[in-house]
């Protein structure tokens, strides 16, 4: 038994969950997971159980709860020495931008929930939804035209930045963005990253749907 569990909600839909869980699968740090399926009769039984928020991810460190996903990531980046750049200049833009998905992005969140499995979808596309998907474009190339040098990601290695905007590269797939070639490119990145290549397949076994989720 892993010293660490993290208690997820489904992975089809659970974007918040999938952001701590990449982080700790990136680190390399040993964790359980307990899979709570979102929209049960039981759901929110399940859910405090585990945590005091009702809300999926919680990590669960002995005595020790964290909620929320960035101060999960922020605690495995403490126990790991690993998640933020090394540099402060790159380290703050990188939590800037952490911290701009976690609190922002409304429209494309409520518009283009994460759906993990499903292709091809298509909704009717808000200026206010355009405005996320052009504001995030523009954040993917900013840290690209910075820090390509250092590797494929965000700020060159992976960080808690690219935890954070995973699930908006499987929203952009899902519906078909229409972003810059960078954006795309970044975005094929994150799409042939391993341990999300190991989340979508667990997704796609999922017995449960949804039907708010499933747009388009
Ligand atoms: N700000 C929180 C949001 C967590 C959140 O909203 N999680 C959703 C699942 S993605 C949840 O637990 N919903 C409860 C429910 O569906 O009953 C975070 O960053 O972890």
């Amino acid at each position: 038994m892993a010293r660490l569990t993290l208690v997820i909600g489904n992975k089809n839909y659970s974007s918040w969950s999938l952001r701590a869980w990449l982080l700790l699968k990136h680190v390399g740090v040993a964790f359980d997971e307990i899979v709570i399926a979102l929209d049960q009769p039981d759901t929110r039984e399940q859910l405090d159980r585990y945590g005091p928020s009702g809300r999926v991810p919680v990590l669960h460190d002995g005595e020790v709860r964290v909620w929320d996903s960035l101060a999960i990531c922020e605690y495995v980046a403490e126990l790991s020495g690993k998640g933020w750049p090394q540099a402060r200049a790159a380290r703050a833009l990188a939590r800037a931008v952490s911290a701009e998905m976690h609190s922002g992005f409304t429209t494309l969140r409520s518009l283009w929930p994460m759906n993990a499995r499903a292709r091809n979808r298509h909704s009717a596309v808000t200026a206010a939804l355009e405005a996320d998907v052009e504001r995030i474009d523009q954040i993917w190339n900013d840290c690209r035209s910075r820090f390509a040098a250092g590797g494929p990601w965000l700020f060159g290695e992976y960080s808690i930045a690219d935890a954070m905007y995973a699930p908006v590269v499987l929203r952009f797939n899902t519906y078909g963005a229409g972003i810059s070639q960078t954006a795309r490119w970044y975005m094929a990145s994150v799409l042939e990253d391993g341990a999300l290549q190991e989340w979508l397949q667990a997704a796609k076994h999922e017995p449960w749907t949804i039907a708010a989720d499933e747009v388009g």
